[in-house]
């Protein structure tokens, strides 16, 4: 189980700090010996006067950067919001050698890329799944495919809108796929509230990588998803409330399916959802996606899972989240890392590194807690809930946190040498204030958090997405899809 302690270092190379202090320690033990080690040791240092109280260096961050003053990014528009509700998009793109757009985002929830095939999916709200094609042509001097551009396809993948909702924070929040690209999974609220998990077939059709000879393919031709072949894996429960129905899927490094719920709604989990093991409110799931327990479950559940053999769900991977609405795991590392919507007071960052189980089982505190603030005042937290490693307070305008992605890709300079060092920035936002920002830790240690200069509209940054090469991209609810870049 998760410590209470904050997150220890991980198994990055030992800083100079460090080592220099095993040295010295290893000065003080060789002592004794150094008589008989035949000047095992050249340095000729006499330790005599090495105080122990160099034993007791304290824990940091080790060498590298200490800011994200360097980052320089701006945000490209890929696609343009359109007229609110009008026919005609006036959606473009800004890639040199992309084809010119017919059509606009409405209400972008979150995107997945289909790996392998240079699609990008997109839900929106309402219910549909739009693609965009990542366009490529052969570079015959790098001898690999470059990008060109992206493309828009008109036409929807599959349309559910007559299974959901856009009332509250309802509606088609989530997708993702199998590492196999060859099913897709929805994450949607249904017409009563309840909180769906499906799953559908998809079949590649007609290929396309961009190109000038005219209007781009429909999205259905593209890849082909059979309505028919929904498969309702999971249905939660969840009409009290409008609010906090989660809405993250994540395929995860082990190849099982992440599912965050929120904790039913609500004001404060007024049914103590998130620390109840009976119920998958106000948890993160995984599941087995990928099988199927003939005549009992559409879905397997992981041997390992911390409540597999009982006490618990067998489903719940982590427990004690209020809405979970974005968690991702670090493409180079599998850590995991959960942005948790505060109540009234305080946003957080959860990072729940791989070498410690990457939070499996872990109880991340609400509603004990809010961020790490005591939210419950009528008795004693349980032991070994895990401490929140970022927050930040409802204050000049942010109020509810957008989860994003540890940054891993090549094409932002300055965000991969903020992460020299064992370093990692991870990108989130906030969906009031539409600013992005950078979580940049070593070694288990905040070093910086700081805005990197670029976001949305207020109230407008919904999800960050992660294409194949690892670049990030930024959603917003006014349909504006663009790109991290470097500036
Ligand atoms: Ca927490």
């Amino acid at each position: 189980m998760a410590s209470t302690t904050p997150p220890r270092p991980d198994r990055r190379p030992a800083t100079r700090a460090r080592v220099a202090a095993v040295a010295a320690l290893a000065a003080v033990a060789l002592v004794g010996a150094a008589c008989s080690s035949g000047g095992a040791s050249s340095s000729g240092t006499t330790s005599t006067t090495v105080a122990p109280t160099t034993t007791t260096t304290a824990p940091g961050p080790g060498p590298g950067p200490t800011s994200l003053d360097g980052v320089a990014v701006q945000l490209q528009t890929i696609v343009a919001p359109g007229s609110a509700g009008g026919a005609t998009g006036s959606t473009t793109t800004t890639v040199p050698g992309s084809v010119g757009e017919v059509t606009f985002l409405d209400n972008p929830t979150a995107m997945a890329s289909r790996n392998g095939r240079d699609q990008i999916w997109i839900t929106e709200r309402g219910g549909t799944v739009r693609i965009l094609t990542v366009n490529t042509e052969w570079d015959a001097t790098a001898g690999k495919p470059k990008r060109t551009g992206y493309t828009l396809l008109p036409g929807n993948a599959l349309d559910i809108s007559s299974l959901t909702t856009e009332d509250g924070e309802r509606g088609l929040l989530g997708l993702a796929f199998s590492s196999d690209g060859r099913t897709l999974y929805l994450h949607h609220t249904a017409t009563n509230g309840d909180v769906v998990v499906a799953a559908y077939d998809v079949v590649d059709g007609q290929p396309f990588s961009g190109g000038t000879g005219g209007p781009p393919p429909r999205a259905e031709t593209v890849a082909k998803v059979d309505p028919a072949s929904r498969r309702v894996l999971l249905t939660i429960p969840h009409q009290d409330a409008s609010n906090h129905n989660g809405g993250q899927l994540t395929m995860g490094p082990d190849g099982y399916l992440y599912i965050g719920v929120g904790d039913g709604g609500g004001t404060g989990d007024p049914n103590g959802n998130a620390q109840n093991l009976d119920t998958l409110l106000g948890k993160i799931l995984r599941i087995d996606a990928a099988t199927f327990v003939p005549l009992q479950s559409p879905y397997g559940i992981p041997v390992d899972n911390p409540y597999a053999q009982g006490g618990g769900k067998p489903e719940i991977y982590l427990s004690g989240v209020r809405n979970p609405w974005r968690f991702s795991f670090d493409r180079a590392n599998g850590d995991l890392w959960v942005a948790d919507v505060g109540q009234d007071q305080i946003e957080e960052i959860d990072w729940l590194p791989r070498i410690y189980g990457a939070g499996r089982g872990a109880n991340l505190g609400w509603n004990w807690f809010e961020g790490n603030q005591p939210y419950r005042t009528d008795g004693t937290p349980p032991e070994g809930t895990v401490k929140a490693f970022q927050t930040y307070p409802h204050a000049n305008g942010a109020c509810s946190i957008t989860g994003g992605y540890v940054y891993r890709g090549t094409g932002v300079p300055s965000l991969v040498a903020a992460s020299a060092e064992g370093g990692s920035v991870y990108v989130y936002g906030d969906y009031c204030t539409g600013q992005v920002r950078g979580l940049l830790s070593r070694r288990g240690i905040v070093v910086a958090d700081a805005p990197l200069g670029v976001g949305t509209a207020a109230n407008n940054l919904v999800s960050f997405g992660q294409d194949d090469d690892g670049e990030l991209w930024v959603l917003a609810a006014d349909g504006t899809l663009s790109k991290v870049v470097s500036r």
